[in-house]
């Protein structure tokens, strides 16, 4: 079975440093450690990434087309700025998880809208670190009601 692709976008790195707020006091590497443990659990492998550049996010979305299973994303800050993302997600067939930590609704106008959300599968928000195991089980049952074809896999 191909991984799962974790992506995060811009300024998630700083996760834990400031903002707990809004972004709690988990840092990236917490939130990777608990995600692999949970992802052993029903089976799944994940390659979880960061990075703070746009064309980097839509190489690692064009890979998950042929390298993955399904893609968890959190494109930070270009969820509601990125067109490049938006086309790039609309080439992809596996299942695509929208997640973000904060509850967005809740927050600035500018974050309501995502370019992100019309071509993913589902969006998870407001749960903290928590927004991600609940993609990742979002993402187990889809597999296994669908599992991906044998030239898929
Ligand atoms: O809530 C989320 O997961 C977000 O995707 C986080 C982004 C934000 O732009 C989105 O609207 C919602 C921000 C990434 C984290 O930024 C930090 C900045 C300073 C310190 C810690 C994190």
């Amino acid at each position: 079975m191909k991984p799962v692709f974790v992506l995060n976008g811009p300024n998630l790195n700083l996760l834990g440093e400031r903002e707990p707020q809004h972004y709690g006091v988990a840092t990236l590497k917490d939130i990777e450690a608990r995600l692999q443990a949970e992802a052993a659990k029903v089976a799944l492998k994940l390659e979880f990434r960061q990075t703070n550049h746009e064309g980097v996010l839509v190489d690692w979305i064009q890979e998950a087309r042929h390298a993955a299973c399904g893609l968890i994303l959190n494109a930070g800050a270009y969820t509601h700025s990125s067109i490049a993302i938006h086309d790039a997600l609309k080439a992809v067939q596996i299942p695509v998880i929208e997640v973000h930590l904060s509850n967005v609704f809740a927050r600035e106008s500018f974050r309501h809208h995502s370019y992100v959300s019309p071509v993913a599968r589902g969006v998870i928000c407001g749960f903290g670190p928590q927004s991600y195991v609940l993609a990742l089980m979002a993402l187990s049952g889809i597999l296994q009601e669908n599992p991906p074809s044998s030239d898929e896999k």
